[in-house]
């Protein structure tokens, strides 16, 4: 059976970084019911569910994607391209451990797991803001196994999974900026005004996606996936998105 971690959201998310400051603000209140709603879909896909608790220390603790990297038994605990989001990873090892052998990243890499994507025995990473080339060396150290890609990430984009995620192994959602020929894959497109949607959760058969995006929920439709929409306002607000606030493994 598949295990989802997610993390609580804590009162200090109207702190968390943004590149623009939003406005309105973050609604901490709706922020967490979003949350709940998110947290259910991933049961309602019959995966295992942990939440950490939040740490109001750390107000960008929600997006657990970037903390490690989970394939097949090994977590690589990341170190967070932003210096604030540090203190992230540490509760996130000890939960892991349960689960995982760990093995923690050590400076002066840096990487999030949001430039991470892996679609059966390959590893995409872009080099970013947060992910550095001794990050992506990291990951080749640890996942030997995989075939390591680097992707170029197009300009202005945080992670690389803002613009694409992976539906199951062999196929890839992504949006107009992506170069598909580098993936291993049958790509599914999003429509250029729905960039925002690329980024999805699949488990199994089910595919947890933003709400308000219809072409993109009738293409994964299409391709034969059970879709659960979700509101995601809240945490737009803050750059995150969808794979950000779970690690599957
Ligand atoms: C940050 O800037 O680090 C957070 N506010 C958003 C991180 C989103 N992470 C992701 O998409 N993997």
């Amino acid at each position: 059976m598949l295990r989802a971690v997610a993390r609580y959201i804590p009162q200090s998310f109207a702190d968390a970084l943004s590149a623009v400051r939003p406005d309105p603000p973050i609604d901490v209140a709706l922020a967490q019911r979003q949350h709940a709603a998110y947290c259910m879909a991933l049961a309602r896909t019959g995966a295992a569910v942990t939440v950490m608790s939040a740490d109001e220390r750390c107000p960008d603790c929600v997006f657990i994607e970037d903390t490690a990297i989970v394939i097949a038994g090994t977590a690589l605990i990341t170190r967070p391209g932003a210096p604030s989001r540090r203190a992230e990873t540490a509760p996130v090892a000890t939960l892991l451990d349960a689960w995982c052998e760990i093995i923690p990243m050590t400076e002066p890499a840096t990487l999030d797991g949001g430039d991470v994507l892996v679609l059966g025995k390959t590893i995409y990473v872009a080099r970013s803001g947060r992910t550095n080339d001794e990050g992506i060396a990291w990951l080749e150290r640890v996942f030997g196994r995989h075939r390591l890609v680097r992707v170029d990430l197009p300009p202005g984009i945080l992670h690389l999974k803002c613009v694409c995620s992976p539906l199951g192994d062999r196929i890839l959602l992504a949006d107009a900026s992506l170069e598909a020929s580098l993936f291993d894959a049958h790509v599914v497109r999003v429509p250029v005004e729905e960039t925002y949607a690329a980024n999805v959760v699949t488990i199994g058969d089910h595919v947890i996606v933003a709400e308000g995006f219809p072409c993109t929920l009738e293409a994964i439709t299409t391709a034969g996936f059970q879709v659960h929409p979700v509101p995601i306002s809240e945490v737009r607000k803050a750059d995150g998105s969808l794979t950000c606030q779970s690690l599957v493994f």
